[in-house]
């Protein structure tokens, strides 16, 4: 990826209602103003902001407590999913400005029905702090950021969302990295399901370098596409304040960027999430700014050719 060019096309996804606080909605103008679009287009590829969805609410679904602004979020699910899967099936790349987690239960959902009709099996790396495994009967806040692994992957029943027919992810293709804050139900439905889970102690004991290898073999020997979901939570809190959940002992900077560059050398990543950035936790834009870089690293950019972050 890193010597091709690629049509990126931004979908800004002002969503907060997912995340049980407000801020998540200015994610999207967060990223634009920290120079998304631009940095990508000086790499070589052409980037192609489509703005940002403004859904109708699903008002054929009933509100409920358990599975908290039902109406809001899923409205963002059926247009994301549609955005997403348009994109990919005109051969461009979805890079999606998030907006709280809860919008990975369109963007992956679109990318499965993309990969079921080009006959390729659908992996999803997912960089997070937490699991993201709850369902509405498992989940201790009724918060959609904690249940999409489990609703794209068909265990967490919030009926009517999506069409029947839509595909789901195999749980044995998700791999979950960094993980360090996860609800003890949740725990035992990932080792039910089958998830891959290297969490920060596997990140210490064995780096991030052997475990995209790994991760990246896997994917290469299947064919596969990949969608990468990027949580801010997955960095540690001293690098990146700008999200609700933080939790301590994240990702370094260079652990981070090193996973985008083993990323990019592969070719492998057909999809992104940029997600969980709250601007009005951020300090000075730093997280940001952050996510930019990271972006960056995975459409091509080395450490040798990284501008100095300015405070
Ligand atoms: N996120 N496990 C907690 C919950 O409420 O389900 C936290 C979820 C956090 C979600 O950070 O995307
Ligand atoms: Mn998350
Ligand atoms: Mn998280
Ligand atoms: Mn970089």
């Amino acid at each position: 990826m890193n010597t091709q060019s690629t049509a990126i096309t931004l979908i800004g996804v002002p969503l907060e209602e997912g995340s049980g606080r407000k801020g998540c909605a200015m994610g999207p103008a967060a990223l634009r103003i920290a120079g998304i679009h631009e940095t990508l287009a000086e790499l070589g590829h052409t980037v192609v902001d489509s703005g940002d969805l403004r859904p109708a609410l699903a008002s054929d679904l009933a509100d409920r407590a358990d599975a908290k602004n039902l109406q809001i979020i899923a409205g963002f699910t059926r247009d994301l999913e549609v955005r997403t899967y348009d994109v990919a099936a005109a051969g461009g790349f979805p890079l999606i400005l998030g907006g709280d987690h809860a919008l990975a239960m369109g963007s992956v959902s679109g990318m499965a029905r993309h990969a079921a009709e080009v006959g390729r099996p659908l992996f999803v790396l997912w960089l997070d702090a937490h699991a993201d495994f709850n369902s509405p009967e498992t989940s201790p806040s009724g918060n959609i950021h904690g249940m999409p692994v489990a609703f794209f992957c068909g265990h967490a029943e919030i009926a009517g969302i999506l069409p029947k027919d839509r595909p789901f992810v195999d749980p044995k293709r998700v791999y979950q990295v960094g993980i360090r804050s996860v609800d003890p139900i949740e725990r035992e439905q990932i080792a039910k399901h089958g998830v891959n889970v290297f969490d920060m102690r596997s990140i210490d004991e064995q780096g991030v370098g052997a475990i995209m290898r790994h991760v990246l073999r896997t994917v290469k020997e299947a064919n596969g596409l990949l969608h990468v979901s990027l949580d801010v939570d997955f960095l540690d809190p001293d690098l990146a304040p700008g999200v609700g959940t933080t939790v301590p002992g994240g990702a370094t900077f260079r652990e981070a960027h090193l996973i985008l560059e083993l990323l990019s050398d592969s070719g492998l990543v057909s999809s992104l999430d940029l997600v969980e950035l709250n601007p009005f936790l951020d300090d000075r834009g730093k997280s940001a700014r952050i996510l930019v870089e990271l972006a960056a690293s995975l459409f091509g950019r080395r450490i040798l050719d990284r501008p100095t972050l300015a405070a």
